[in-house]
């Protein structure tokens, strides 16, 4: 059935940026090499299972309007029609991994033993369609914000019994993600956040969610899970006010808590938009904090305050992100995940596919343009001598022995005038623009 869905596309290629095909790559060219690493393994690019095969393209005003063959199929019968297309399409995309939440790929259940025998059942198939197709796991994830008993949150509900639901969920993914091989383990706080404060002890809600993270850190340990666990920080939506706010947020969660060894952040374009931070704010602060894992790539609409999930398609600020990345050695474990959906008018399989090429394309071109930049020097040169002074005697005595009077002293000795420089803003965001 699946085959049928898809007929008419070829596994899509690289054919260059002159080729007429709408099915084909024109700047990802997995095997090319950029400043030493082939672009697949620069960009580790990700299909998300849940956006392009478990939604069916309702929103709040109005019913599903894709007609997937595999959404007309129930229980287990619809979960293994719905492997069936999401591996036909990975493959023939040609992407090296994909993402999942444990609802996302088995049967619907209402109680948690139903859950727990569902997601069990799928993952015999599921291992076997990875063999069969060598795709590879970025991350797995539990979903503990879909069914009405996470209204309140999971690891954050006032409720006791709720958290052991989740842990009950956890479990079983961090099991299913050591047993597929992911790379990592995923945490996105959907509900540890709240919706009024009238009714939340902040303060015991963090306890809890850091109590949570812990268990998951001993059980990473236990079950020799390789990869780290990641915080997806989120502003809110659907929360009014969601705990892991932005990175450094999290940094000051996960030191306060003692889980920096642990774990990292998994960073979403949209969400740092959110958050009122721009993508390579939230880059930067990860790598400057020692805490980057992933990135989930889409974005927003500027005149849209929510979620949107679009396919991440603007040039300079794709550049700008990758510049980051590309100075501080990029991914170990992560990779770009497409947390990206096509429109709900756009119902055709074809659109499937539209979304990611261009969304590929458009991380590529950004990778090329970054890694030609960083090569040409001029902007690394400039931040180099922006702040060479602290390389050298002053910068070196402030830094290592200075007391506050030692060094007031000398300032008044030394008779310091320095004189103000420019930081050539325009100049570095024409060089950029002239990259892209
Ligand atoms: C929602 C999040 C979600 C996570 C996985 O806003 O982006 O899709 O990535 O739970
Ligand atoms: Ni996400
Ligand atoms: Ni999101």
């Amino acid at each position: 059935m699946s085959k049928d869905y898809y007929a008419g596309v070829e596994p899509v290629q690289y054919k260059g940026p002159e080729t007429d095909d709408p099915f084909a790559f024109r700047y990802y060219d997995k095997d090319r090499v950029v400043m030493g690493k082939t672009m697949e393994e620069h960009l580790r690019p990700s299909v998300c299972y849940w956006h392009s095969f478990a939604w069916n393209g309702f929103d709040v005003f109005g019913a599903g309007t894709f007609d997937r063959p595999w959404h007309k199929l129930d229980g287990q019968e619809g979960a293994e029609a719905k492997l069936d297309a999401a591996f036909e399409f990975f493959s023939r995309l040609g992407l090296p991994f994909f993402a999942f939440h444990d609802v996302d790929v088995m049967a619907p259940a209402e109680t948690m033993k139903e859950h727990t025998e569902n997601l069990a059942r799928i993952l015999d198939p599921l291992e076997a369609k990875m063999e069969e197709t060598g795709k590879k796991l970025l991350w797995g994830t539990a979903n503990l914000f879909s069914h009405p008993r996470y209204m309140a949150g999971g690891a954050t509900n006032p409720d006791p019994e709720v958290f052991a639901c989740a842990a009950v969920q956890v479990r079983q993914m961090m099991d299913a993600t050591k047993r597929l091989g992911g790379a990592n383990y995923v945490f996105w706080g959907g509900r540890e956040g709240y919706d009024t404060l009238l009714n939340t002890d902040l303060g015991r809600e963090m306890d809890q969610y850091a109590r949570m993270l812990s268990m998951a850190v001993d059980y990473k340990h236990k079950i020799g899970l390789s990869g780290p666990i990641l915080i997806e920080p989120k502003p809110h939506e659907p929360t009014k006010h969601q705990y892991d706010r932005d990175v450094a947020t999290v940094y000051g969660f996960l030191e306060r808590y003692d889980l920096l060894e642990d774990v990292k952040v998994n960073i979403e374009t949209n969400h740092a938009t959110l958050a009122g931070l721009p993508m390579d704010h939230e880059v930067a602060a990860a790598y400057a904090l020692g805490i980057f894992g992933s990135v989930d790539a889409n974005r927003g609409d500027p005149q849209n305050g929510w979620d949107t999930d679009q396919f991440w398609n603007d040039p300079v600020d794709i550049t700008r992100t990758m510049i980051h990345m590309l100075r501080n050695g990029g991914f170990e474990t992560g990779g770009f995940n497409f947390d990206s959906k096509v429109r709900r008018q756009s119902i055709d399989a074809e659109d499937l596919y539209f979304g990611h090429i261009g969304g590929m394309d458009a991380l590529a071109k950004g990778l090329l343009s970054a890694a030609a930049i960083l090569e040409n020097g001029e902007a690394d040169a400039f931040i180099k001598e922006r702040y060479a002074g602290w390389d050298g005697d002053l910068g070196r005595f402030i830094r290592n022995d200075a007391t506050l009077d030692s060094l007031a002293d000398r300032a008044l000795s030394e008779n310091l005038d320095p004189k103000p420089r420019s930081g050539r803003q325009e100049r570095l965001e024409t060089f950029v623009a002239n990259y892209v």
